[in-house]
């Protein structure tokens, strides 16, 4: 379940925005130490050098030099966790509920089939969930897919995600939400395009659900 072994693109611009982040937060550590050596090792070097540079260069510039490009950085990498919109996306209506993730699959002629803790996509397709629950706030997890988003009581959030391999990928409430909140795990089964047909062709049918999501947020 690490969020480093990435399976998918959301999943990978999270982490590499952390990579990022992880070497420029090495390298101003290392040049701040080093400044801090150097008064011990070298007392007075600085003597020289006017407090308004120490001031405006370390507090003002410097800081806007490292920050803008990072916040660049994190706002575009950001922009591709959000849902596309794109109707041809496959559509999923996840319901949480103590303890239960419900996964609900609309077909083309109106009928839909249901699943139970284990959420079934197909491997190299974007997907998009929409979230809710029936009970208390939970969370919606696959770290090694997506980014993590809450299943809030009376309304729907979104998330899409992409497999870019079949595979398993395990998924977890990460919202506390009560005394079986670690029970709270499901598994994402991303399938190739035949074999999903299959696997969604032998469903049950969905029974109705008066707290199933209404419909688009
Ligand atoms: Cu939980």
């Amino acid at each position: 379940m690490s969020t480093l072994d990435t399976a998918g693109p959301a999943a990978a611009s999270i982490a590499s925005l952390w990579w990022v982040m992880l070497i420029g937060a090495t390298l101003i550590f290392t040049f701040v130490m080093s400044l801090l050596a150097l008064t011990f090792f070298r007392p007075g070097i600085g003597r020289g050098t006017p407090v308004a540079w120490w001031l405006v260069g370390g507090g003002l510039a410097f800081p806007a030099v490292v920050l803008t490009p990072l916040l660049i950085y994190a706002l575009w990498s950001g922009e591709r966790l959000f849902p596309t919109g794109d109707p041809a996306v496959a559509q999923v209506d996840v319901v949480a509920r103590q303890w239960e993730w419900t996964f609900t699959y609309r077909n083309a002629t109106g009928g839909a089939v249901r699943s139970s803790n284990t959420l079934h996509i197909q491997a190299g397709q974007p997907v998009q969930l929409n979230i809710t629950s029936t009970d208390v706030i939970h969370a919606f997890w696959v770290p090694r897919l997506a980014g993590k988003i809450d299943a809030i009581p009376g309304h729907v959030t979104v998330l899409q995600l992409k497999a870019d391999t079949p595979g398993v990928y395990r998924g977890l409430c990460a919202e506390f939400c009560g005394v079986a909140h670690l029970e709270m795990q499901f598994a994402v089964e991303a399938h190739e395009a035949g074999a999903f047909d299959a696997v969604i062709g032998g469903l049950p049918p969905a029974t109705p659900d008066v707290n199933a999501p209404r419909g688009r947020p």
